[in-house]
């Protein structure tokens, strides 16, 4: 086993439970009460999934992905005590422009949560003339504010990392079409002020590995150790009766994330149990944010199930580093910084 370091902030109350004895493959283990969100959690919302969260104020901060029960998606806070029992608001999370006005998406969904010095920072997929990403910025949870749309369609799955690395901010992105999108691969944009962005860098195509050959997308927001970003993403297979979601994870360069050290050819978690293959889309697992803790190496990484649910696993630093070193395969574009 190495030893490595996790930069982050201690968390004492990371919600855990300790890895189960009968645990083959990928040294992660899902929690036994899962899946923690269920059907109906909130009047008019049918089902949360593909969801973010964060530590704020001693206790836990989401947000959250609520289909309406008219089939619209919007953005939704919640509240928890432990990670685990959450308590939602009943009214969308009130997006206003930088004058105070209201500015709402047409729609919003698969939120990403992510605290930037001293700012917390929501991205998702809304519409903009077809899918693409939205963005707001919040100090307080009481006021957001929608940064005007940053990038051109069709783009989903923006995950920012969590430091400026050489002095601008830095997200990655999958470029797409604007419907089930059947390719993707996963890049990198900078900014100095999360308003005007570029130097874009191809990170990692879609991979050779079955579960991961059809399209891949960032997940949760790095996580930054001694190694390099860690990074839980999903890559997506498909298959007669459509796309399967898998969780996967890499390695990204320290201070050049657009070079992937290492990456994993085998899934870390795959759709397996009933809440993961049965529901409104079913086979789907969607990492969307970690929970996660230096001193124990901690970490809890929630993620969305079958659109219907949001399910919750675990993995410990060092041993999820060994295994994705142990089983990495790179290709050649992982290994290039990105430009041609
Ligand atoms: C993707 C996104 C996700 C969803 C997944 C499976 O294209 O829309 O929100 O979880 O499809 O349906």
């Amino acid at each position: 086993m190495s030893s490595i370091r996790m930069m982050a902030e201690s968390l004492k109350n990371i919600p855990w439970q300790d890895k189960p004895e009968n645990i083959t493959g990928a040294p992660v283990w899902r929690y036994s009460e899962n899946p923690i969100i269920g059907r109906n959690p909130v009047k008019n919302v049918a089902r949360i999934f593909n969801s973010a969260v964060i530590p704020y104020e001693g206790r836990f901060i989401g947000v959250f992905r609520g289909e309406q029960v008219n089939g619209i998606p919007y953005i939704y806070l919640g509240h928890s005590d432990d990670g685990i029992h959450w308590i939602f608001d009943e009214e969308k999370i009130p997006f206003v422009n930088e004058k105070g006005e209201a500015f709402m998406p047409r729609y919003a969904y698969d939120p990403r949560l992510v605290k930037v010095e001293d700012t917390y920072y929501i991205i998702w997929c809304q519409d903009f003339y077809g899918a693409a990403i939205g963005m707001a910025e919040t100090k307080d949870f009481k006021k957001f504010v929608r940064l005007e749309n940053p990038f051109i369609p069709y783009n989903r799955n923006a995950v920012l990392f969590p430091r400026k690395i050489n002095g601008n901010f830095v997200l990655l992105s999958r470029p797409s079409d604007s419907g089930h999108t059947p390719f993707g691969d996963i890049f990198l944009s900078e900014s100095p002020d999360m308003v005007y962005w570029g130097k874009h860098r191809h990170v990692m195509g879609k991979g050779n590995e079955w579960w991961e050959s059809v399209k891949i997308g960032g997940g949760a927001a790095p996580i930054e150790t001694s190694e390099g970003w860690l990074l839980f993403y999903h890559g997506v297979s498909g298959t007669c009766n459509g796309f399967v979601y898998s969780i996967g994870g890499a390695v990204l360069d320290l201070e050049n994330p657009s070079i992937v050290k290492y990456r994993c050819e085998n899934f870390l978690l795959t759709p397996e149990e009933w809440y993961e293959e049965r529901g409104f889309v079913p086979n789907v697992c969607f990492p969307c944010a970690t929970l996660h803790d230096p001193d124990t190496g901690r970490i809890a990484l929630y993620y969305g199930c079958a659109d219907s649910y949001v399910g919750l696993a675990f993995c410990e630093l060092t041993e999820i580093m060994d295994y994705i070193k142990e089983n990495s395969v790179l290709t050649e574009s992982d290994r290039e910084i990105g430009i041609r």
